[in-house]
């Protein structure tokens, strides 16, 4: 019954999809549903919701639905609003720069440095600039790790140091000269006003002017931090979410040994 279900699905979807005019999928091919949710600086009455509509339908949404309206305040409203985008992508023109390979685990990426350095690793990381947010380094480095992924405290083969958040960008290149770090991390969680931005760059260019960039693996992370902002802004890679410690260990210790930094060649 079930799978008579899906072939007949599968067919209706073999027949409908083109992927050269990607369209939103709600529940039947091509229909375009999305949903969308927003705030205006408004009170919430009529002339609010139809404010709403007006609004979805500038986004390129045909018989936008106001399914919520939420007051926040006096003069502010929550809406959320369904439907139908009438834009299409093509999917097949998307090219993504993203990194390649496959990631090992904890006890396989401490074996690789074992037969690779023969020596521990020393990983400093950090939120820094004015960024308060601990959550995310805190996930890649704390013993305990996040969503099942041990972090890089536990590895047997890393020394990790977590410096914490708010830490100026003078002050984490300081520490991480003094602890000898091989690998450096950072993490940005506010992005108002490209604060992120700003202080990335600022980072890299200290790293610079000092002469320090070349004998360091500096990676950056956080919710809206791709690895192709990353390499953009200087850093060597960039993670965003769903990715855990393993993923940015395998990257630094192959990234050290594809540049003949295994066994401290500077
Ligand atoms: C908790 C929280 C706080 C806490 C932080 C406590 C703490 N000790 O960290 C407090 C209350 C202090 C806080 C403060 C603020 N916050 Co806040 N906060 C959040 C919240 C709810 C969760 C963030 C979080 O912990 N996520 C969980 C972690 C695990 O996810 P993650 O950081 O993405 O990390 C993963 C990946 O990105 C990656 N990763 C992250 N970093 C790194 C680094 C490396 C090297 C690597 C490899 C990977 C990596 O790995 C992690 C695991 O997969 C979010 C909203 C939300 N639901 O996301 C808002 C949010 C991040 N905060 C926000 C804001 C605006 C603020 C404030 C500016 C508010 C204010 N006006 O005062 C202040 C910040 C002040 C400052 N100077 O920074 C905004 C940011 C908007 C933006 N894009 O700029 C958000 C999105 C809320 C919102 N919707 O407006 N916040």
């Amino acid at each position: 019954m079930s799978s008579g279900l899906y072939n007949t699905h599968k067919q209706d979807f073999d027949k409908t999809l083109d992927l050269t005019k990607l369209k939103a999928y709600g529940d039947t091919m091509n229909d375009g549903k999305v949903q969308v949710s927003f705030t205006l600086p408004v009170k919430n009455d009529e002339k609010g919701i139809e404010a709403a509509r007006i609004l979805a339908r500038a986004m390129g949404l045909t018989d936008p639905n106001v399914a919520l309206a939420q007051p926040l305040d006096k003069e502010f409203t929550f809406y959320v609003v369904y439907g139908s985008c009438v834009h299409t992508i093509n999917y097949e023109n998307i090219t993504v720069q993203t990194i390649e390979g496959s990631v090992m685990d904890m006890h396989e990426v401490d074996d690789f440095i074992r037969e690779h350095f023969g020596r521990k690793l020393v990983v400093v990381g950090a939120s820094t600039g004015t960024d308060a947010h601990t959550v995310g380094i805190d996930a890649i480095m704390n013993r305990k790790g996040f969503a099942g992924h041990y972090g890089l405290e536990r590895y047997e083969m890393i020394e990790a140091y977590n410096l914490g958040a708010q830490v100026p960008n003078e002050e984490f290149i300081k520490k991480a000269t003094e602890l000898n770090a091989d690998i450096l991390l950072v993490s940005q969680t506010v992005t108002q006003k490209d604060v992120h931005i700003q202080n990335l760059t600022e980072l890299i260019e200290l790293l610079e002017a000092e002469g320090l960039r070349s004998r360091f693996v500096v990676v950056c992370g956080g919710a809206r931090i791709t690895h192709e902002l990353a390499k953009e802004l200087g850093f060597d890679a960039g993670f965003g979410p769903q990715k855990y410690a393993e993923d940015v260990a395998t990257f630094a210790v192959n990234e050290l040994v594809n540049r003949g930094m295994n066994r401290k060649s500077f």
